[in-house]
């Protein structure tokens, strides 16, 4: 398989082996405890921060130069001859004897061979101290002895990482890094700190909170806090004038741009190994030496760290426990039982805002983002989960609106009018009801955006409310800003132009909740869902319907998008997936718009968000009109909406078109050729480019999309079809007619679950016999049991 020519996954699926570093892009990973992060590439690049990559950023990353891969957290080797290499094979990238990266769950470890000295380096951040860690293991492979020369570096960025991207000049004289004899750690933080979005509006009067420290194991020799003096004059990190020079210039700066590099010797004999360890870390400002010094102390000690590590891999075996899925499909089984689930904890927790490939410094938390990433750790953590909804409820405002974003450590954001940021958040909170039913959640309370609390019942009702409360005269929701889609976002800004997938999302919305507030007695508030579920569902069908499919929205200036009548942009996928999963498409339009988006939406790799590409800027449409054909919003196989197409595929039965979009879609399928591909093949990319573009096939966006959680749950919910539901877990399965079956276990309330799925008779979905514990149940819901309890089931399709 030509996945191979740079890696593979290991047998058990939890790791992806890397073998060779001229990967077609930097391929990442994320070592993280939710508050202190690393990202990490597989050549030991990336970068490190607090809570926030924007506001308290501890490393820098050069975005803008990417492919090249810089900075990161280096090791550089020098032996006695003056020859030096560095562990990561970046930044000094030699023809090395053996590479590999192993991007694991919770670290990456690379290995590397280079003169008979095996350098294998583990970075990874422990759960419980506010530090990455990096254990490194050398060996000499050879029959002599060898001197070494070890330096460890990282590029600091301290504090705000967009400040500092634009306006370095300037913020570097606020820069302070020493070293600390005693403790034997260089210390660092800057004297500003910027916490707003708009850093010219007032000049803020204060210094960073946190101090950064880094030390190592070894016995330090010389370091360096200026970068200037650890990298020289008219040079890179590739040939540091301090490593050349083989000691360090002993620079502590008040000004300047910051590192902290330090320099260690070992002497190993012929094939001795040694161990030892680097620590960068951040603790509070207020008394930062005496916070710093017990976490240095603590994983200065080898002990320490492999329990600690062991830790790491704890909590992932535990994360991923549930559910685990045997099907016919490896490719499948790997994304749904480990890497899917990554993703979505990663996307649930760095948001659109910590990767090498978004302009996240920007975005902060996105409340839509949020309140579906939620979906992915909800399987292992629904009580995380609960506390984080109850942060995103905090959020909306009195009226039921909500800001887009906000920023987790200074809980500002920007209120931008999208007309379906609010329709979010009572999803969310149906799908933690479904989970854990734990009803007593609606009365928790929250406070407003602009004062004042509501219980969380009170806040699901709200947001529907102000929805209901914008539409136009037609009775369907504007499109204001955008909707989910950000690129349409000149479609409807004067509050004439309508969207029809928010109206479809709206009738989603209005349908659960109905039912959800029924089931607690307030009927009066269900009927009133319903009846509006009714009149928009009706004005869709009368205005909306193209004549095969199904129109994406009105404009502003009368025009219409999406629809026959249109040269470009002429079908959405949305607004067809939508219109079923809603339920508002009458029978023969459902079959028929599904049909019409696989006949000009489909290709051999998914299917397109829309088509024809738009050629032409088209102010009354806006972004995804300016784009390049062929990606982005703008006509590409863009995975979000392929997995609401999966999803709308398994509403209508259709299995074997639900499956043959969830294939193509893989990520681990889509790489098959990495040259074209050229993101991870471990997880979703946004988009990957559609047939109109002639870089046909490559992903881009990869990690921070909120593909990964969706087609987490599709293929659990909808293709293997066991779901929660407020009364039990649901099994309607829609697979492939030639599938003989599957296995599924699934924790649920704190019971287990073994599901054994079969299908003799090759169909595409219907249940039609359920034994639990050997005895026919009637209908498709598991019983409730109790904590503990194991559960096997066996389901026969027919
Ligand atoms: O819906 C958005 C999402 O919030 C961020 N990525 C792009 C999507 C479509 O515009």
């Amino acid at each position: 398989m030509a996945l191979e020519k740079y890696g593979r996954f290991s047998d058990d699926g939890r790791e992806f082996i890397i073998t060779r570093p001229d990967t077609p892009a930097p391929w990442v990973n994320y070592i993280s405890n939710t508050r202190y992060t690393g990202i990490v590439s597989h050549t030991g690049g990336g970068f490190s921060y607090w809570m926030d990559p924007r506001d308290s950023r501890i490393t820098r990353f050069r975005y803008n130069s990417l492919p090249w891969d810089r900075p990161g957290r280096y090791i550089y080797v020098r032996e006695l001859d003056g020859e030096y290499w560095s562990l990561s094979w970046q930044p000094v990238p030699k023809d090395l004897d053996f590479y590999e990266c192993r991007h694991g769950m919770g670290y990456t470890t690379i290995t590397t061979e280079y003169r008979n000295l095996r350098g294998e380096i583990t970075y990874f951040v422990p759960p419980d101290d506010d530090l990455e860690i990096w254990r490194i293991r050398l060996q000499n492979k050879s029959y002599e002895e060898r001197r070494l020369s070890l330096f460890s570096f990282v590029e600091l960025c301290l504090g705000h990482a967009l400040v500092d991207l634009i306006n370095q000049p300037n913020d570097q004289h606020f820069n302070i890094v020493k070293y600390d004899r005693e403790h034997k750690a260089i210390y660092a933080t800057k004297n500003y700190w910027v916490t707003y979005k708009e850093a010219t509006v007032k000049q803020p009067n204060q210094a960073w909170n946190k101090y950064v420290f880094f030390t190592t194991s070894l016995p330090i020799i010389s370091h360096d806090g200026s970068k200037d003096a650890f990298i020289g004059k008219w040079r890179s990190e590739s040939n540091p004038e301090g490593v050349e020079r083989g000691v360090l210039a002993e620079t502590d700066i008040t000004a300047g741009d910051a590192c902290a590099a330090l320099h260690s010797e070992m002497t190993l004999g012929p094939h001795e190994e040694a161990d030892f360890i680097v620590l960068l870390g951040c603790v509070d400002a207020e008394g930062y030496r005496d916070k710093a010094h017990p976490i240095i102390q603590k994983y200065l000690d080898l002990r320490n760290v492999e329990s600690s590590f062991a830790d790491v891999k704890r909590y992932w075996d535990s994360y991923l426990s549930s559910p685990q899925v045997e099907t016919p499909d490896q490719n499948m089984n790997l994304m749904l039982n480990t890497w899917a689930k990554r993703q979505a904890w990663v996307t649930f927790n760095m948001n659109r805002n910590a990767g090498y490939y978004h302009g996240g410094l920007l975005f902060g938390v996105g409340m839509r983002d949020q309140c579906q990433d939620m979906m992915g750790p909800l399987l292992a953590e629904p009580d995380t989960v609960a506390d984080r909804l109850l942060e995103v409820l905090s959020h909306q405002f009195t009226d039921g609106s909500t800001l887009h974003n906000y920023f987790k450590l200074t809980g500002q954001g920007e209120k931008t009018g999208h007309s379906d940021t609010p329709l979010w958040l009572p999803l969310a909170i149906m799908n933690y009801l479904k989970e854990t039913g734990d009803f007593a959640f609606l009365d928790k309370t929250a406070p407003y955006q602009d004062g004042g609390e509501g219980d969380v019942r009170q806040h699901l009702e709200r947001a529907i409310e102000y929805t209901l409360s914008n539409l136009t005269p037609n009775h369907l929701p504007k499109f204001g800003p955008g909707d989910w889609n950000d690129t349409l976002d000149y479609v409807g800004r004067k509050g004439i132009g309508e969207s029809m997938w928010v109206a479809e999302f709206l009738c989603f919305i209005l349908r659960e909740s109905a039912d959800l507030l029924e089931r607690i007695g307030a009927a009066e508030k269900a009927t009133y869902y319903r009846r509006e579920y009714d009149l928009i569902a009706r004005a869709l069908n009368e205005r909306c319907w193209d004549g095969e499919w199904y129109i994406r929205g009105t404009r502003d200036d009368g025009g219409v998008v999406g629809s026959s009548k249109n040269t470009e942009g002429r079908i959405f996928m949305n607004a067809q997936s939508w219109a079923v999963i809603s339920g508002i498409a009458l029978p023969d339009r459902a079959s028929q718009a599904m049909d019409s988006a696989y006949r000009l939406l489909g290709t051999e790799r998914g299917p397109q968000i829309l088509a024809p590409a738009y050629r032409h800027p088209d102010p009354g449409v806006g972004l995804a009109t300016r784009c390049v054909p062929g990606k982005k919003e703008n006509g590409a196989i863009f995975n979000h909406v392929a997995a609401w197409a999966i999803l709308a595929e398994c509403v209508l039965g259709n299995g074997n078109r639900a499956y043959e979009y969830y294939r193509q879609t893989m990520p681990n399928n889509q790489a098959h050729d990495p040259d074209v591909y050229k993101m991870e093949p471990y997880v979703y990319s946004e988009y990957v480019t559609s047939p109109e573009h002639e870089t046909f096939g490559q992903a881009s966006h990869s990690w921070l999309t909120g593909s990964g959680v969706w087609m987490l749950r599709d293929g659990l919910d909808y293709i293997l079809g066991v779901r929660p539901t407020y009364d039990g877990l649901m099994i309607d399965p829609c697979i492939p007619s030639d599938w003989d079956g599957f296995k599924i276990t699934r924790r649920f309330r704190g019971a287990i679950y073994e599901i054994e799925v079969k299908n003799p008779n090759h169909v595409q979905k219907g249940v039609k016999r359920i034994e639990v514990n050997g005895k026919e149940i009637t209908g498709n819901v598991l019983p409730l049991a109790t904590e503990g309890e194991l559960l096997r089931v066996t389901c026969i399709l027919g």
